[in-house]
């Protein structure tokens, strides 16, 4: 990811340091009195928090990606407004810049996290919620309200109905599973619905998705081998999951490995399937590192070094190139993209 020259192995030693660039930052954040009749918990978390944050940063900056750091400082003001702490953004990040610009990354910092600066002190639109103007919205909406109040029930009679007027597989989990999910992960984030709330709509769909197996698992593979494992680490697995079941409808031999996968695990499951296709999945920004890591290993190993891989997730989804900068040879935005991309591997 070190296209601009910046030393990898500068990021490396601050990824192993970050206790101590944590203890700086604190201690300027103590100087400042931003500590001043706080209790012990909020010093805690402040600590717990610095530490996130310069993960995110040091990916944003190794991946030379502004996108990136901005949407993260946009994703803090949000979460902070919600739990009344919106006060605390700006300075942190101002202490967050200025103890990477002291620590001398050999890079310029600025060019990377000026934009996403800038943002702070401009005032900003709560971000809106909801499935207004977006395919199936009624549906969608009113899937999203049975699984808050804990009606599954509710919501698979809703599902069934749609599939019996003709919504198809592809259309529910784009639509319906993908939008509601993502409404709830905004809700969470706005410190509307509780953690637990969101576990519970996650798992709620989960059993709806496997209820719906019935009508995606009919047919013997046809197609080519793809296997597909999210990065180790990551938790978020719902993602490549629908495009797996997706391509096992279309007719694909599909090999899925599921969540928080190491990479030699990862490697050595992929010479014994033989498949040719590798999709690999990474939601948290901070682990775009590790991603970069499996794929160079995929790519070093003679049996696996022919192997297409292509990626997927959040920061793919704020920034483009990304996917060039991990090593990947595609990516793509939503199911519908990677059902075609593949496709198109498999007639090439
Ligand atoms: C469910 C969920 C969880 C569950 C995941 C459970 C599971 N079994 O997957 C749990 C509770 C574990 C979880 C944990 C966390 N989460 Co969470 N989570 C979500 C939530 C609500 C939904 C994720 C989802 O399924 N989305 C729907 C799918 C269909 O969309 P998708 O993942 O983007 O996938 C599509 C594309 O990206 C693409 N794609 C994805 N992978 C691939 C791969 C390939 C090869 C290709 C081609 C395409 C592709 O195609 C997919 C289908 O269209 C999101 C909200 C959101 N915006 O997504 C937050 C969210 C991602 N989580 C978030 C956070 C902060 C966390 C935690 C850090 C919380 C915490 N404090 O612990 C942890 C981190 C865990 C970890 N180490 O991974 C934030 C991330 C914010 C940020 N700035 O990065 C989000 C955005 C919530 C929010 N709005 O604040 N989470």
């Amino acid at each position: 990811m070190n296209s601009d020259g910046s030393d990898i192995q500068s990021f490396t030693q601050l990824r192993y340091d970050l206790d101590s660039i944590v203890d700086m930052a604190m201690s300027i954040m103590e100087e400042e009195g931003m500590f001043k009749g706080k209790d012990s918990r909020f010093i805690d978390y402040s600590r717990s928090d610095l530490k996130i944050h310069f993960q995110y940063v040091l990916e944003a900056l190794q991946a030379g990606s502004a996108s990136l750091f901005t949407d993260y400082v946009e994703w803090n003001r949000v979460f902070f407004r919600g739990i009344g702490l919106e006060y605390v953004v700006a300075p942190t990040f101002r202490i967050i810049r200025d103890s990477l610009v002291k620590i001398g990354l050999g890079i310029d910092v600025d060019q990377i996290l000026a934009p996403g600066m800038a943002r702070l002190s401009e005032s900003y639109d709560d971000i809106v919620i909801g499935f207004e103007g977006k395919p199936h919205a009624k549906l969608a909406e009113s899937h999203c309200r049975a699984l808050l109040m804990g009606d599954r029930e509710r919501a698979w009679k809703l599902l069934s109905d749609a599939m019996d007027n003709g919504v198809g597989i592809l259309e529910i989990y784009q639509h319906i599973f993908q939008a509601s999910l993502r409404n709830v992960g905004l809700l969470w984030q706005t410190g509307r619905i509780s953690v637990a709330k969101e576990h519970l709509f996650t798992s709620s769909t989960q059993n709806l998705m496997a209820r719906l197996y019935p009508f995606i698992f009919i047919k013997p593979p046809s197609k080519s081998k793809v296997m597909a494992a999210c990065v180790s680490g990551e938790l978020h697995e719902m993602g490549i999951r629908m495009i797996v079941d997706i391509l096992e409808l279309e007719g694909y031999d599909t090999t899925y490995l599921g969540a928080n996968t190491p990479s030699d695990a990862i490697v050595s499951m992929l010479k014994e399937s033989g498949a040719k296709i590798l999709l690999l999945s990474a939601t948290m920004t901070y682990h775009m590192e590790r991603l970069q890591g499996l794929i160079s290993l995929v790519r070093s190993d003679k049996e696996t070094e022919d192997v297409t891989v292509l990626v997927g997730g959040r920061p793919f989804l704020i920034d483009d190139n990304l996917w060039r900068r991990v090593g990947a040879d595609g990516y793509s935005k939503d199911m519908k993209e990677a059902i075609a991309m593949i496709a198109s591997l498999e007639e090439a």
